[in-house]
């Protein structure tokens, strides 16, 4: 089916394809064998492979060993039963904040911030795609000033989409861009604002230096602003990903995640150590390069994917 017809369940579902082959596919390879100290260590290894975590590859672990000591003759439906409703419940656990909304007749301000290369600039363009469809008028801020193919890069989708745009030169203060793209969307009536931000900051403390500056702007055109900080996080990264979200996490709070790039991810199960190591929800899934491959994240399809209990 072409990709642009599927609903976001399915498109979810295939992002994870990847994900699942190197989980449910190994794990139904364990059986046949008796369930020992040895085929218990295997499954261990095949979950943390998948990116799940140690905690979490041990906590699943350890609820099959209880489950199967209750019903010693478990089968690969009822083990995948328990993963998914284990994942669903890891799912459930963590309470998105409800973000402070703007006064009325103000805009909603999103800071789009990450490493380099996670995916914000093509994430921004993504989120604005869909806000326009639903008849919000959009603003972006070209607020990685650091290199000028940052601003190109944000101005192409501006033209292609056909959305306002706020810049600067490279190399001048992001602070003093997202000032002028707040007093622009108040001025001009936008519902929405997007601003990217640098990935290439030196260390913790610049990088806090930074967003700080940038959040202390905001407040002066809009007190309630930004209503929501996401970070994105390339789902390709595995592990890598946890420690970026807790240094971004100390750094400024964050309301939620952007995984960009599950299509092409075998790590999907980064999604489940984030919410058990840091409990912050994941909001929007990239599943592709174009505009329209976003979804919201959908704790069902996430758990139907990774342990399909149909099957
Ligand atoms: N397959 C796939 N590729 C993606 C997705 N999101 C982003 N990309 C690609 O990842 C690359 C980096 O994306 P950018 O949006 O430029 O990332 P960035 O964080 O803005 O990078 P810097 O501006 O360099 O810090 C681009 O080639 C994107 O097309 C996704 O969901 N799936
Ligand atoms: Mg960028």
């Amino acid at each position: 089916m072409f990709n642009f017809l599927k609903s976001g369940y399915e498109k979810i579902k295939s992002a994870l394809s990847k994900t699942r082959s190197a989980l449910s596919q190994r794990i139904r390879g364990l059986f046949g064998k008796p369930w020992n100290e040895e085929t218990f260590d295997q499954l261990e290894q095949v979950l943390f492979e998948a990116d799940l975590g140690t905690t979490c590859a041990a906590s699943f672990v350890e609820h099959l060993r209880s489950s199967l000591r209750l019903h010693p003759t478990n089968d690969i439906a009822q083990i995948l039963k328990i993963f998914h409703d284990k994942t669903l419940s890891i799912l459930n656990t963590s309470q998105p904040t409800t973000p402070t909304l703007p006064a009325s007749g103000e805009p909603y301000v999103f800071l789009i911030v990450g490493v380099n290369g996670s995916g914000k600039t093509t994430s921004i363009a993504k989120l604005a795609k869909r806000f326009q469809s639903e008849g919000k008028k959009v603003l972006l801020a070209a607020g990685d000033t650091f290199r000028a193919a940052a601003i190109e890069q944000l101005s192409t989708w501006a033209d292609r989409l056909k959305l306002d745009i706020v810049k600067s030169s490279p190399g001048s203060d992001p602070s003093a861009v997202a000032f002028d793209a707040l007093t622009a969307a108040k001025a001009r009536g936008a519902d929405i604002v997007l601003i990217d931000t640098a990935g290439r900051l030196q260390n913790k403390t610049d990088l806090m230096k930074e967003l700080e500056k940038i959040r202390r702007v905001l407040v002066k055109v809009i007190p309630t602003a930004p209503h929501e900080t996401l970070l994105v996080l390339d789902a390709t990264t595995g592990q890598n990903a946890v420690d970026q979200a807790r240094v971004f996490n100390e750094a400024t709070p964050l309301n939620g995640i952007i995984l960009a790039k599950l299509d092409g991810s075998a790590k999907g199960g980064i999604v489940l150590s984030i919410y058990q190591q840091l409990g912050i929800p994941v909001r929007w899934v990239g599943t592709g390069e174009q505009a329209d491959d976003f979804e919201p994240f959908d704790p069902l399809a996430y758990a139907d994917s990774l342990f399909p209990i149909e099957a």
